[in-house]
């Protein structure tokens, strides 16, 4: 027997453990292996079998892995199947995240128990996948059609004790696990019990409201644009109700091929595992021993550093925010409480919950009361000379080896350091607006930054419940950076006769959470406008032209109640402006541009692959690690859909040659110097590369 599985006998009892950390998944090693075992325990004159693992979890899923490979014997719903087929009852044992693959070998099994604090899911849905294995066969046998379907649509695990309210396993363990499922086995043994087969349950038919299914593809499909996954689930759960179990799994499994050959899912699983390697730092050992961090100190207690602190208080760290006065400290604790009572009035938090966050949150206007904590993070207004002098402040009261943090969104993190005396203590953390809701963090290393430091605040990150990505030092990093050319391509696309509504409808059709002109209106149009202004010798570019007049008229977005949009007062509904359109087609005429149609492809094209384009210079540069950590920047902190994989999976997609020819034909017809080809864009189209390789 391998050591990833091993069969051992105690008494009457069988039992089955796998061995495959870290989270135990189904690999062809352990399909093979476990099929050996099966064979073998079944044979012997044993009177029962025990399924479960080593180490912190219970099988985790299918190996993501593996997908898109040719598939290898054992297939996982033929192993299921011999689980499922044994002579004698077999008890699952069930510890950590049974997830995916994983519960559906439970639900395989005869019998479940489980310790109370174990997860049971179906997390295939947010990979574009499908329970493969017999998941949405057995599963509404089990529990039901109505539950198993929302069970299966929401990717969600739930607790012990919903699974055993709810049909899904037997048993909640008391104390050990194995010796609980062990005494479980052996009376059901004792009992005379049987196996206890899923698939050979009847489907209750009775409880399935009136066209059940009909409803439920209409209500899933509203919000699941451009992801087939959910709309499959539905049409499987619907075949377990018509069809016996063998054709039934027949046709779950030609759904399940469908869905993991569609590039969907490939952009899905892509972002899995691209979240896990963002927060691995090239040449930095995963065991770099980390600072403390049980106490942080926020400067600034605006819009951002209130948000930056709930993150702490949501996590169990105290927070200390410090302002000029107590006005701005009293409105900035009060923005908290605001946040809290609205997520309280969403069902988010209950009002103890809120009273323990804010209870984590204190204020002060004194530099002193920041002597001892771990990390500082700076979240004041973005002008240089405000930050330098809050540094030196810093530097000056906070004890040795606590990590200094500015959330700048652009500034020079070197320089930030070099006006202290510990380069090495700096880095910047920077938080996306609003910063208790956004996922993203981009981590900014300094020259001088020290391995330990970024080794903390990456895997704080994951604590605070952030998607940490590593940037280096540059104007904008990797995100903002980035989105330069997204905005100018598409207010070009106004002055060349495109609509507000057609621009944003082509970005929303390609699956962005919002498009790039209702984007400006939400943010305000006078953020750009100031920061163009201030810029000394700012070269005059068209495409700003109709922002510039915009704020210029008092039409800053959202916040003025039109923008580029008008803005219904009551319902804040974003309302086409027949003005705004006049406008833009007056400064097209006074800048003789010949207005003409578009189609959302070449939309697309446009606004996304300057994305692209510039992506590959931030590789060049080495701003960002890898081009799977741009790919995360922008489905976490832009809205970019996480189903296209990302601005440089998606150019895998698309081809960097096709990519590469596109922007040189807008190099050639359009603007020049805004489309000059990324020279790594370029050798990739001649080595028929990938970003992501
Ligand atoms: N396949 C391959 N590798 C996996 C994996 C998986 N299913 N799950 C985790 N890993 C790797 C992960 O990349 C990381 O690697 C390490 O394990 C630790 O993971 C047929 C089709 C279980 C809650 O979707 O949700 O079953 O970075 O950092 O934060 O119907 O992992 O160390 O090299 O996330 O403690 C369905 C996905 C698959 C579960 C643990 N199952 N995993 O979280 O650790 S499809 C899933 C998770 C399927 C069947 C269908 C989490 C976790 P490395 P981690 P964690």
């Amino acid at each position: 027997m391998s050591q990833i599985v091993t069969l051992e006998r105690r008494g009457d009892i069988e039992i089955i453990t796998i061995d495959n950390p870290p989270v135990n998944v189904f690999s062809h090693a352990v399909r093979a292996a476990l099929m050996d075992a099966f064979d073998e325990a079944d044979a012997s004159d044993s009177r029962a079998i025990v399924l479960r693992c080593a180490g912190r979890t219970y099988v985790a899923g299918a190996d993501i892995t593996e997908f898109g490979k040719p598939p290898q014997e054992p297939l996982l719903p033929d192993l299921l199947n011999r689980i499922e087929n044994c002579s004698k009852p077999v008890i699952a044992a069930l510890h950590g995240t049974a997830l995916g693959g994983g519960l559906e070998s439970a639900i395989a099994s005869h019998y479940r128990i489980a310790v109370p604090d174990a997860r049971l899911g179906f997390p295939e849905v947010l990979l574009g996948l499908l329970p493969g294995a017999g998941g949405t066969q057995r599963v509404p046998r089990l529990m039901g059609v109505e539950v198993a379907l929302d069970f299966i649509l929401a990717g969600k695990p739930i607790s012990a004790d919903a699974a055993l309210a709810s049909g899904l396993i037997d048993r909640i363990a008391a104390g050990n696990l194995l010796e609980a499922a062990l005494a479980y086995a052996q009376e059901l043994a004792d009992n005379g019990a049987v196996p206890r087969c899923s698939s050979k349950l009847p489907i209750d038919l009775d409880s399935v409201a009136e066209n059940f299914f009909e409803q439920k593809r209409a209500a899933v499909a509203r919000k699941t644009r451009g992801v087939p996954a959910p709309q499959r689930i539905i049409d499987c759960v619907e075949a377990a109700t018509k069809l016996d179990f063998r054709q039934g799994s027949a046709f779950e499994r030609e759904k399940f091929v469908e869905l993991m050959n569609s590039p969907e899912s490939a952009g899905l699983r892509h972002v899995f595992f691209a979240e896990r390697q963002a927060s691995k730092i090239e040449g930095i050992a995963r065991n770099t021993p980390l600072r403390p961090v049980n106490s942080v100190g926020i400067i600034g207690a605006g819009t951002m550093g209130g948000g930056i602190a709930m993150n702490f208080a949501n996590a169990g760290i105290a927070v200390t925010l410090l302002e000029l006065n107590t006005e701005a400290l009293d409105r900035g604790i009060g923005i908290c409480r605001k946040n809290y009572q609205r997520s309280a009035a969403k069902g988010r938090f209950t009002p103890e919950q809120v009273e323990h966050f804010m209870g984590l949150i204190s204020g002060t206007t004194s530099y002193e009361d920041l002597t001892d904590v771990d990390l500082v993070i700076e979240a004041v207004f973005e002008d240089p000379q405000i930050k330098y002098e809050v540094f030196r402040k810093l530097d000056a009261v906070c004890k040795p080896g606590a990590i200094l943090a500015s959330n700048t969104s652009y500034q020079d993190i070197d320089a930030i350091a070099a006006v202290t005396s510990r380069a090495q203590d700096v880095l910047g953390m920077h938080f996306f607006s609003p910063a208790n809701v956004m996922k993203l963090l981009e981590v900014v290393r300094g020259e001088k930054t020290a391995d330990d430091v970024l080794a903390t605040v990456m895997k704080l990150a994951k604590k605070i419940r952030k998607v940490a990505v590593l940037s280096r030092v540059g104007y904008g990093f990797i995100g903002n950076r980035m989105l330069g050319g997204y905005f100018r391509e598409a207010q070009m696309l106004l002055l060349e006769g495109a609509t507000p509504s057609q621009v944003d409808g082509a970005m929303q059709s390609f699956g962005m959470a919002m498009g790039p002109l209702a984007v400006g209106d939400l943010a305000g149009l006078d953020i750009g406008y100031k920061a163009r202004q201030a810029l000394p010798d700012r070269p005059d570019h068209p495409a700003t032209h109709v922002a510039d007049q915009l704020v210029e008229m008092g039409r800053l977005g959202q916040k003025t109640g039109a923008g580029y949009y008008r803005y219904d007062a009551e319902t804040r509904k974003r309302l086409v402006d027949p003005e705004v359109e006049a406008l833009i087609r007056a400064e097209a005429g006074r800048l003789a541009i010949e207005p003409r149609t578009f189609s959302d492809e070449e939309i697309v094209a446009r606004v996304i692959y300057p994305l692209i384009n510039e992506g590959a210079r931030v590789l060049e540069e080495g701003i960002a690690q890898r081009a799977s950590d741009i790919d995360i920047v922008y489905i976490y902190g832009y809205g970019f859909p996480a189903h296209r994989g990302g601005p440089m999976f998606y150019a895998d997609t698309v081809g960097a040659k096709a990519v590469y020819d596109r922007i040189c034909e807008f190099r050639d017809t359009l603007r020049a110097d805004d489309w000059q080809p990324a020279p790594l864009l370029e050798k990739l189209a001649a080595d028929n590369g990938r970003f992501n390789s």
